[in-house]
């Protein structure tokens, strides 16, 4: 096994900074904790970003000042969000790509998302996937339920390999809708892996009470983990979270336990084929 991939994903799309004050909303607070989280060994930032009033937003300019702002002031790799929130039209979500992240993520598929709908067409998905391939764009593939494995298997098969060359899924695990924050669930996705490209790398990350399970299903299965306020608001029973940075330290810690410790940003490039900076 390899050392360990660690994503943060600071800020999402779903909480609000008057429920989760220490959210970062401002393009300030983003590069301060993509900074600090860099430092403690984080080597991916999933960005969403939020307006003046610190709604989610697609706007382009936001959009680019923010590329622009990470990749100024840290090394990690900067993977934009094509999700968005569920209410976003698909042209705006396509549009992210125009920010020229140096990854973006890529959904497979549709899933209930609480009592909204995240709605990801087949005919959407491979747009995405044809326009980062065109662009030079390596994706992030979001699995939200088993099956939506075998749709990437068919995108791939029809459509060909990614940018670079190299597939890499991220699990994201316990979405009232989706497949369970359980470590049994985790395993049977880690088995359909095995009939993705050889070599396919996964991440993971587990809603709210999903978070420790899967981060420990994640390591000794050879995955890779994702933390961060846009899935985990509380950190223990009744223990808000402080910090993206908490939750990064968190992560950094049951990665050493493991002897998985983390990748720096070079490494994971190499890793995922994002070409060097
Ligand atoms: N906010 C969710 C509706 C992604 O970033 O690509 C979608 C999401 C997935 O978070
Ligand atoms: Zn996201």
């Amino acid at each position: 096994m390899t050392g360990t991939l660690i994503t943060v994903a600071p800020t999402g799309a779903e909480s609000s900074k008057a429920d989760v004050p220490a959210l970062p909303v401002t393009l300030d607070e983003l590069v301060s904790t993509a900074k600090e989280c860099e430092a403690l060994g984080a080597s991916i930032i999933h960005v969403h970003i939020r307006d003046e009033d610190g709604r989610p937003t697609l706007d382009q300019g936001r959009l680019r000042a923010t590329v622009a702002a990470l990749r100024e002031s840290t090394g990690l790799i900067i993977q934009l969000s094509s999700g968005g929130a569920v209410t976003d039209p698909e042209a705006s979500r396509l549009a992210v790509l125009d920010a020229a992240p140096e990854m973006a993520s890529c959904t497979m598929g549709t899933v209930n998302f609480g009592d909204d709908v995240f709605m990801n067409r087949w005919d959407f998905i491979v747009d995405l996937h044809t326009r980062m391939q065109e662009r030079g764009i390596v994706p992030e593939y979001e699995i939200f339920d088993l099956g939506q494995l075998t749709t990437l298997q068919r995108l791939l098969g029809k459509h060909g390999l990614p940018f670079g060359g190299h597939v890499h899924v991220d699990l994201v695990m316990g979405v009232p809708g989706g497949m369970p924050g359980t470590a049994a669930a985790l395993v049977a996705c880690e088995q359909a892996i095995r009939d993705l490209p050889a070599g396919t790398t996964f991440s993971a990350t587990g809603i709210g009470r999903g978070t420790i399970p899967v981060m420990l299903a994640a390591l000794s299965t050879g995955g890779h983990l994702r933390v961060g306020m846009e899935d985990t608001v509380t950190y223990a029973k009744g223990r808000p979270v402080e910090s993206n940075m908490q939750l990064v330290a968190r992560a950094v810690g049951f990665a050493q336990l493991a002897q998985r410790p983390p990748l720096t940003p070079a490494q994971a490039r190499e890793l995922l084929g994002v070409p060097a900076r």
